[in-house]
């Protein structure tokens, strides 16, 4: 595991995707290596890609890596793809749309299922962009699904937030999506070869003005992410974000509260587990049984179990 570890962070792919899938599995073996991790963290750029189904974000990050690479920046890309509900599996199209990059050995793509809840980031979608932050990559692009709440969880991971809109695809509604403006750090108009690309900036303009005044006014590019064009003013817009973030408050701010988040995460999965543990337990099917005879009340019997998972070992 060691020698596994000391490789990835030497930069070697397979390594690197091993490590991921560790973490990504559940194993017993995830925490120990994000604890070796997480020292060598804290220096890559983290950039969420949202927006919806086939608006074109697996394109973008084809050709935004292109940009970052040609400003010789590495990359990596932690792409989440929609589960098959039936078989669990993530489907490949993302994989295909990046392909210009396969062999490439500085760009490292990795795709993830989402687990069924519905477009939800795991927390190993957060744990394979660290590793890959660890392992060197200046910058880590993470396409999410582009439904539900992953749209809005991004903004927990990225220090960049990029959304994608599209002409013509029930425009009021992509930009009226509760809290979906809110978050977008910079705004990509795909697909300005269709009709409606200047209506949308418009509009969004028109939300970005009812916002009110901040420090930060997003910025709106359009691109024809096929054909390449305008993205590098994109990538100019996502990298100028960072710098906005590194010299000012709101960006100290937002770091600060991304490292509560991991720690809260954790926490929470660990007292889940705890309380999960608890239904076998002698003592909870007592309480559970006076709970059923009415001798107890559930407050009283939640309030015991607590204390019982806050004096745990400590
Ligand atoms: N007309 C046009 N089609 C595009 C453009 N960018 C991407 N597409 C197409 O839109 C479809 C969905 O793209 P994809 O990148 O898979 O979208 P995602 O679901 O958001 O990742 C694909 O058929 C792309 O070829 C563009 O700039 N113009
Ligand atoms: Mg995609």
């Amino acid at each position: 595991m060691e020698q596994l570890i000391r490789k990835a962070l030497d930069g070697d792919p397979r390594s690197i995707a091993r490590l991921i899938s560790i973490v990504e599995s559940d194993s017993p073996y995830a925490e120990n290596i994000m604890k070796t991790i997480y020292p060598r963290s804290g220096r890559a750029h983290f950039i969420g890609i949202t927006g919806s189904p086939g608006a074109g974000k697996s394109t973008l990050v084809d050709k935004i890596i292109r940009e970052f690479k040609e400003r010789g920046k590495s990359v990596g890309v932690v792409a989440v793809d929609p589960s098959s509900p039936f078989t669990g599996g993530a489907i490949l199209g993302d994989r295909l749309r990046m392909q210009s990059h396969a062999l490439d050995p500085d760009v490292f793509i990795r795709s993830m299922g989402s687990r069924g809840s519905l477009g939800g980031l795991s927390h190993a979608t957060y744990e394979a962009a660290l590793i890959l932050d660890a392992c060197g990559k200046d910058v880590v692009l993470i396409e999410t699904v582009g439904v539900g709440q992953s749209e809005v969880d991004i903004v927990k991971i990225a220090d960049t937030v990029c959304l994608v809109l599209v002409p013509g695809m029930g425009d009021d509604i992509q930009i009226m999506k509760a809290g979906i403006m809110e978050i977008a750090d910079v705004f990509v108009v795909n697909k300005a070869d269709r009709d409606g690309a200047d209506k949308i900036v418009r509009e969004v303009n028109v939300m970005l003005d009812l916002m009110g005044e901040r420090s930060w006014r997003p910025p709106i590019h359009k691109t024809m992410a096929e054909k390449g064009e305008g993205v590098g003013d994109a990538v100019i817009a996502l990298a100028e974000h960072r710098s906005y973030l590194q010299k000012t408050e709101e960006g100290r701010k937002r770091k600060w509260r991304r490292l509560e988040l991991e720690v809260e995460e954790i926490m929470r999965r660990e007292i889940s587990r705890v309380v999960e543990n608890s239904w076998n337990e002698r003592k909870t099917v007592e309480l559970l049984n006076g709970l059923a005879e009415r001798t107890l009340d559930p407050y009283s019997v939640a309030g015991e179990l607590l204390d019982r998972v806050f004096s745990r070992e400590a």
